[in-house]
């Protein structure tokens, strides 16, 4: 039994087998398969800008985003990529192109967890948002030090279903049952309107949204949750619309494997991604952070 103070913020899950995936949305997440996973405890939430900080301010970690990349990574990139940065999303003024993420992801030197939108932004007033601009590296090196583990892709959904088996949505099939928004996503057309029924526009402080039955918050929408599990192309694979490659890894043409992230994030639109799904899946090289992309933990048994 990990010590209580481990296990601080975190709910017990007893093992089960469930339905995984889903064959009524994006090709990727079929087909439903039964899967079963042991009993493992997780975070009640994302972890949050203050928790990460506590982290950085107890290791010195410095996140990739901050780094300096290696030109030996990247040798065809231009010279005024490689700089410390990562990608933020800016809305744009009207209807674009939705095949191009490059219409809305920017790449921003200078963006880090610390500076959401750049220099010149800071996370006041955030402490209780998830950490964001997070590579897979830096999620690793958070539960290390924290004694944990990132989910397995199955871990992950298990979780979030929070007992629904086979529902659309981690508490139910009803988007917003009685107009009651249940989780931090993007409602309007994206990626110029939004019309915030849910009241936020970028991330929002952790539990804002109801739990799902398993008392977990934001197993949908907020920010996708990174896990260890490789990302494996699927045949049919619908456009990376969720997980932008840097321009960096672009043009060094995939030099870093994918892993994969899921939950969604307060960018998923229903006329562009109806991502804020359990069954949801994208694929993010590990070198890549975002906005929208954070993490949280797992402990299993026997491993503190
Ligand atoms: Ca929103």
């Amino acid at each position: 039994m990990p010590p209580a103070s481990l296990l601080k913020d975190m709910i017990e899950l007893p093992g089960g087998t469930f339905r995984m995936g889903s064959d009524d949305f994006y090709p990727e997440e079929r087909p439903v398969r039964e899967v079963s996973v042991q009993g493992f405890w997780i975070d009640r939430h994302p972890v949050t800008v203050a928790e990460f900080r506590r982290f950085v301010r107890d290791t010195g970690h410095v996140t990739w985003a901050e780094q300096p990349p290696d030109p030996a990574d990247y040798p065809d990139a231009d010279a005024e990529l490689l700089v410390p940065g990562s990608l933020v999303f800016e809305k744009t003024a009207g209807p674009v192109d939705l095949d191009d993420y490059r219409n809305w992801w920017r790449w921003t030197p200078g963006a880090d967890w610390r500076h959401p939108e750049g220099p010149g932004s800071n996370v006041g007033g955030r402490e209780r948002h998830p950490v964001t601009h997070v590579a897979y590296a830096d999620a690793v090196a958070y539960a290390e030090w924290a004694g944990k583990s990132l989910p397995s892709e199955a871990e992950w959904e298990y979780a979030a279903r929070g007992g629904l088996d086979g529902a659309v949505f981690t508490w139910g099939d009803e988007f917003a049952p009685k107009g009651r928004m249940m989780a931090n996503t993007w409602q309007g057309e994206f990626p110029w309107q939004n019309l915030l029924l849910d009241r936020y526009e970028g991330t929002s402080p952790v539990e804002t949204y109801p739990p799902n039955g398993s008392r977990l918050y934001d197993m949908a929408g907020n920010v996708w949750e990174w896990t260890a599990d490789l990302f494996t192309p699927h045949p049919a694979e619908a456009p990376a619309c969720c997980a932008p490659e840097s321009p960096r890894v672009e043009l060094a043409e995939e030099r870093f494997e994918r892993r994969v992230i899921k939950g969604g994030s307060h960018l998923c639109a229903p006329n562009y991604c109806l991502r804020y799904r359990p069954a949801a899946r994208q694929g993010e090289a590990v070198d890549t952070s975002t906005g929208h992309i954070g993490f949280r933990c797992i402990v299993r048994p026997g491993q503190a």
